[in-house]
């Protein structure tokens, strides 16, 4: 493999399968181990021309401004909410991100989550642990995936993957996103009306502005005392007081995250409540899938500067059409 004669700036820590192959193509500086960021920044700005990304730092317009000659930004995960890609594509800088190859692992954990948030496994699981079993058997579980109807958030591709899925258990689907896609499922054009009309939501809805918050009082009281709550987007689009009161006092019966609003903290509430099964945003944590994550960061890098083509480019990008 030839060395790509290119400065990159690694901005956060990447796994070691990456981070070898990003120092054995290019010149990459990374900036989280620096003692004085603002420093490297400042010596090496004017020579970056790629930046590997991932959800410890953020790329904005201030970071931007400081590298007058980059040219790419490539993100570690299909959600960019990190990047601001917009003003990155103004400027003519290429952000891709890691779609596709997450897809069935952050579907298969979608799954597995609202499994165990309905049957109640992992408190099951706790119930045996503490020696409770020998007095008495669990009760049985009041829900059930039985006859359910599913509303899935954001019915793109790991949306679509869930859906898959779904169909084998006998639920019934519909889904809300940004427009109808004239297929089989039943489309809603808001979270309301979804959760007026399903038993479970499972999000999948991106961060940023457009979807801050989005999951209010409102949309609690519209999915329903029998209602479960499913997040494996981001945590940013749950107002996470007002689910932690639905959670309370019983105007959704529970909930399962695997991504909260201010990550790695987690409101102490949340974790006091027992209808609320949580992961530490695990959706495409397997060692096969983010090698494979890491495998289209490294590629989309590689692309760019040997064949002028990103890979995976976002809609944002000067390379969007597709
Ligand atoms: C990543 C994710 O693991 O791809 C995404 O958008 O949320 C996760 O699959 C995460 O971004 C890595 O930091």
């Amino acid at each position: 493999m030839t060395k790509i004669d290119v400065d990159l700036l690694v901005i956060s820590e990447m796994r070691d399968y990456v981070q070898e192959q990003l120092d054995v193509r290019f010149r990459a500086h990374k900036l989280y181990e620096a003692p004085d960021a603002d420093a490297m920044i400042a010596e090496l700005g004017p020579s970056i021309r790629a930046v590997a990304a991932g959800s410890h730092r953020n790329v904005d317009t201030d970071l931007m401004d400081k590298l007058p000659n980059l040219e790419i930004v490539s993100n570690f995960g299909v959600g960019y909410d990190n990047v601001d890609a917009k003003s990155a594509g103004e400027r003519g800088i290429i952000v891709t991100n890691t779609p596709d190859v997450l897809s069935d692992e952050v579907a298969d954990t979608a799954i597995g989550l609202m499994i165990n948030t309905v049957r109640e496994l992992p408190q099951a699981e706790q119930f045996l642990r503490a020696g409770k079993w020998t007095s008495a058997n669990y009760p049985l579980t009041p829900n059930t995936l039985r006859e359910k109807r599913l509303g899935i958030a954001g019915l793109g591709r790991i949306g679509k993957s869930i859906a898959e899925r779904a169909e084998s258990f006998g639920l019934s689907i519909a889904y809300y996103g940004r427009s109808d896609q004239k297929i089989a499922y039943t489309y809603y054009d808001s979270l309301k009306a979804l959760a007026e009309n399903v038993d479970i939501i499972i999000s999948v809805l991106p961060g940023g502005t457009a979807t801050n918050k989005v999951y209010n009082e409102d949309v609690f009281k519209a999915l329903g005392p029998d209602g479960t709550f499913i997040n494996i987007g981001r945590g940013s689009t749950v107002d996470e007081d007002a689910l932690i009161e639905a959670l309370k006092n019983g105007t959704i019966r529970s909930a399962g995250l695997d991504v909260f609003d201010h990550e790695p903290h987690v409101p102490e509430a949340l974790m006091a409540l027992p209808n609320a099964v949580l992961l530490p945003h695990v959706g495409s944590g397997s060692v096969y899938t983010r090698n494979a994550m890491g495998q289209l960061l490294v590629d989309n890098l590689t692309n760019w500067f040997e064949n002028g083509k990103p890979i995976t480019p976002v809609a944002e990008t000067p390379f969007s059409a597709k």
